[in-house]
């Protein structure tokens, strides 16, 4: 049967500017906004876009991701009508393991792509928060009569050096792109998100990889070679919020964004939801002496402190007399009494004793790392 198009969301990459968070996880699977995980983003925008054969290619750190995508049920996406296929890497005869990079990740996962038989094959990151109709896309892919298709999107000149970088003509045709420009010469980016006819790609992977030639990253090797040779490459200007979420920074600043109600990352309206794997947790409980504002607070939670601002995803524990301000906690987090956690993320299991200090500011957020354990007694004795 014939799959008109197939995502593959690669969801391998280390994010090694994540620090701490991402030391024990891939960065499609660190959490975000109280209840989900990066990648949630990029399955439930396939799944609203009618798109229902995802594969998810890991490589760095993948258990957490595994238990969290599962078959995809939790998205909708079931094995009767498509489905989430997990695809990691594997020793093949050369005796190559790890994925080289964005390009080579897809080269080794030829053969499940080819068993979709797919027209198309839309390649994502796990690693971005946005809210975007495929399909618009699509539309637009096969309206140019395109052998790719990059979405793109204005950023700062000032990041512009961290991203694909491109020009085009009045069409959209793209006419220059070069990949993490020191100078760059506008402030068109690539989102990472591309749209290939399968057999044209195939056939580059391949013809490439049996002449030796590299062809491992998308951005770095396969846009030059088809701008090269002339293919039909467009530019999709995609014009609603889309943020990679590749440092400490900016991951804060999406989950405060995330908060505001007026925001366009705003969830509520029920047209574009975002699915996930949630645990069963009692309700929230607030104390009597609890003060909440401004916040969210996802079940399992217990607060006798004091919240403004902050998300607190499941099961987070605040005691009597602490104050949590501008931050994201993740799940599983205790906080002991007379806490002071302000311009902080805090990560999964860690646990905050009575009295302690974590103070950032708004460019320099403090981060405590997965099951990490601060204050104490540990620190009284030393
Ligand atoms: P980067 O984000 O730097 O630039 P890269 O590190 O190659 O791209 O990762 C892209 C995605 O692929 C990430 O989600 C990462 O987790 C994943 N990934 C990378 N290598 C992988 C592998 N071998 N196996 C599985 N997954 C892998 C890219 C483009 C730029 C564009 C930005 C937008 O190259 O042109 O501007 O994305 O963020
Ligand atoms: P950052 O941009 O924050 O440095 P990325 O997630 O973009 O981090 O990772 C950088 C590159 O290193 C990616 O191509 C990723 O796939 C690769 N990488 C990360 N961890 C590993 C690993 N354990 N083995 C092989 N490659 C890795």
């Amino acid at each position: 049967m014939r799959t008109e198009t197939l995502a593959m969301i690669l969801a391998g990459g280390q994010g090694t500017r994540l620090g701490k968070l991402t030391k024990e996880i891939a960065k499609p699977a660190v959490p975000f906004g109280g209840k989900y995980r990066i990648i949630d983003f990029a399955l439930s925008n396939c799944v609203n876009s009618g798109i229902k054969n995802v594969g998810v290619v890991t490589q760095y750190q993948p258990r957490e991701l595994n238990s969290h995508v599962g078959n995809g049920a939790a998205w909708g996406l079931n094995i009767h009508n498509g489905g989430a296929t997990i695809l990691q890497p594997y020793s093949s005869v050369e005796g190559e393991k790890w994925f080289k990079g964005t390009a080579h990740a897809i080269y080794q996962n030829i053969d499940f792509i080819d068993r979709h038989n797919p027209e198309y094959v839309l390649i994502l990151s796990g690693d971005h928060i946005y809210k975007m109709d495929y399909q618009e896309m699509l539309a637009f892919h096969k309206m140019k009569k395109a052998a790719l298709t990059v979405g793109v999107i204005p950023v700062p000149i000032e990041e512009a050096p961290r991203f694909g970088i491109m020009n085009t003509d009045q069409t959209g045709r793209i006419i220059e792109f070069e990949e993490k420009p020191k100078e760059p010469k506008s402030n068109l980016a690539s989102m990472g998100v591309y749209i290939f006819d399968w057999a044209m790609l195939k056939k580059y992977l391949i013809d490439n990889q049996a002449k030796e030639r590299t062809m491992e990253d998308f951005g770095q090797h396969v846009i030059p070679a088809y701008l090269r040779n002339n293919e039909n490459v467009f530019a999709y200007a995609f014009r609603d919020y889309w943020k990679d979420v590749g440092t400490i920074e900016s991951l804060w600043e999406a989950n405060m964004e995330f908060l505001d109600p007026t925001h366009a990352l705003n969830i509520r309206n029920s047209d574009w939801r975002i699915y996930s794997q949630n645990p069963s947790a009692p309700p929230q409980f607030l104390t009597a002496a609890s003060n909440v504002t401004n916040a969210m607070i996802v079940d399992g939670c217990y607060v006798a402190g004091e919240v403004a601002h902050s998300i607190l995803s499941h099961n987070v524990k605040i005691g009597k007399g602490s104050v949590v301000k501008d931050s994201f906690i993740m799940a599983d987090v205790t906080i002991g009494e007379n806490v002071t956690i302000e311009y902080a993320i805090v990560g999964e299991h860690a646990r905050i004793h009575d009295g302690a200090q974590i103070i950032g500011k708004e460019k320099e957020i403090a981060v405590v790392g997965y099951s990490e354990e601060i204050g104490g007694l540990k620190d009284e004795e030393a």
